[in-house]
């Protein structure tokens, strides 16, 4: 088995779809967290966007771009999470084309400056949610995961950013997620699944709340002042 060095910022979605993977692989890796305020010139070598996930494989190769590394992991790392069915693999990968709109419309109400603008960000949680509830009563009519009964990469890159609703809707009631039952029974599925945590859930809520805050946006104004300093 390779080596990996899985590099980091603590609260990064796209660097907890890479760990999932390779937590779902029962592989053994590195998991090195950095600072975003300072980047290491080790890291800013092997990183060509400078951003987080990077995945180092036997101190050789850097691999970049969370779903890159998902799919190079599926193709190396038994058991398969992709379907076998061409179709459906197909049909998986259009999904998690999706996963960054998806990220967009589910969190953008973390960074609005106002009421107006939480507002108007909040708006739009439901049309991606809409999407994905079709996509599931077409892929998966019992649940609980994406295809069903075996876990994908769809459900990966997913499970960050419906984690990240989930802790939103506690800062800020929203009310979207109950009028998607499937997406809902989904989102609780994958956030009872031990793969989808880097760190203790309780810890890490509390490091997103704090950056939450840290950014002193609307949203900050309910959240209570947090002593922890987290990235
Ligand atoms: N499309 C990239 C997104 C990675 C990304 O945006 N990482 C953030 C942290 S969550 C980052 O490193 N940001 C630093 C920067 O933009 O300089 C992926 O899927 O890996």
């Amino acid at each position: 088995m390779a080596k990996y060095l899985l590099v980091s910022f603590k609260t990064c979605p796209w660097v907890q779809r890479a760990a999932i993977v390779l937590r779902e692989k029962n592989v053994a890796f590195e998991f090195r967290h950095i600072e975003p305020d300072n980047r290491p010139d080790w890291f800013l070598a092997i990183s060509p966007h400078k951003k987080v996930p990077v995945l180092r494989v036997d101190e050789q190769v850097s691999l970049f771009e969370s779903n890159a590394i998902a799919e190079y992991l599926d193709e190396t790392i038994a058991p398969r999470l992709h379907p076998d069915d061409p179709i459906a693999r197909a049909i998986n990968r259009a999904w998690t084309d999706y996963v960054p709109t998806f990220a967009e419309s589910t969190t953008s109400i973390a960074y609005a400056d106002d009421e107006a603008a939480y507002k108007a960000a909040a708006a739009k949680i439901p049309v991606a949610f809409e999407r994905l509830e079709r996509a599931l009563e077409k892929q998966s009519p019992s649940g609980p995961l994406f295809n069903g009964a075996k876990y994908s990469l769809v459900d990966a890159g997913y499970a960050p950013f419906l984690q990240r609703y989930h802790f939103l809707d506690r800062i800020k009631p929203l009310g979207v997620i109950e009028k998607f039952p499937r997406l809902k029974a989904w989102a609780d599925a994958l956030l009872k699944r031990p793969s989808t945590h880097s760190f203790p859930q309780v810890e890490f809520e509390a490091m997103y709340r704090a950056n939450v805050k840290r950014r002193k946006k609307y949203l900050s104004h309910y959240i209570a002042d947090v002593a922890v300093a987290a990235e």
